[in-house]
């Protein structure tokens, strides 16, 4: 199996399962919650299990991690790895907010390879290939992905992705640096949608003191290969216990990772 095969087959995928997510929007069935601000919903799971049979019929070698139903047995062996979010952003789907995605990212021997995220509320499907850029598809037209040029810590604007997975004082700490630096600083609630982002330049930098694989996953991939800087997320336990992240434009990269104390490779 060539890139090619395993990155059309998750553009498509992505695409559909976007489709379907899309389809009780506004009426979500929520679910007891996981956690206190940790909501899922039914169509979580169902996108979970419609992602799940269609990778396990067209790469039945493959591993497979999913925010719902965890990791195959597989996840430490196999060369190929899907990581799986079916809605990044469940606490916005669930409440009717038109800000998540879906995000299927595919490891290879531990490193991103090529991933996709489908924003169907915008009718954006994002996708990228390891050393074949990043690219969005949007109204009928494919266009190349590039971080924001932006050279400035008071022209920046950075996301800073928040959970209860960390003291709140910590969160509170990284936000305190970020805007005494000057930098305008926002959280939108998926962390793959804020990488997105940032590979799109629309925004400077995305950073999380622990956020999951299966959230960033595609989203890393999007800002490497369109030009911007990453930590290397998945060093240690990163794929199955989730780690620290830091996603930059190039010209920021130093400077926002000492603000956010998360050092890059
Ligand atoms: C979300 C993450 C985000 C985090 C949110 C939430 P989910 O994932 O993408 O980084 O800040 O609290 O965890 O739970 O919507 O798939």
């Amino acid at each position: 199996m060539s890139t090619n095969d395993r990155l059309d087959f998750c553009r498509r995928l992505a695409a559909d399962a976007g489709r379907l997510a899309h389809s009780t929007f506004g009426r979500a069935a929520v679910l007891p919650a996981k956690g206190r601000h940790d909501e899922v919903t039914a169509m979580d799971r169902e996108v979970e299990r419609v992602v799940r049979e269609r990778i396990a019929r067209a790469f039945p070698q493959d591993a497979v991690l999913g925010e719902e139903d965890g990791a195959s047995a597989d996840v430490g062996s196999a060369e190929f790895v899907w990581i799986i979010d079916p809605i990044d952003g469940t606490a916005n789907y669930a409440r009717g907010i038109a800000h998540y995605c879906v995000s299927i990212g595919v490891l290879h021997r531990g490193t991103p390879f090529v991933g996709a995220l489908h924003d169907p509320s915008h009718e954006r499907l994002y996708w990228a290939a390891r050393g074949a850029g990043a690219w969005l598809d949007e109204n009928g037209a494919t266009r190349r992905l590039a971080v924001s040029p932006i050279a400035t810590l008071d022209g920046a604007t950075v996301e800073c992705g928040w959970s209860l997975r960390v003291p709140q004082a910590d969160y509170l700490a990284l936000f305190a640096r970020m805007l005494s630096a000057g930098c305008a600083v926002r959280r939108a609630g998926s962390g793959a949608l804020g990488l997105a982002d940032v590979a799109a330049g629309r925004t400077e930098g995305y950073a999380e003191l622990h956020i999951n694989s299966w959230d960033c996953a595609a989203g890393l991939l999007l800002v490497a290969e369109a030009g911007g800087r990453i930590n290397d997320f998945f060093a240690g336990d990163g794929l199955l216990a989730g780690n620290p992240i830091l996603a930059t434009n190039a010209t920021l990269a130093d400077s926002l990772a000492t603000l956010a104390g998360i050092p890059f490779r």
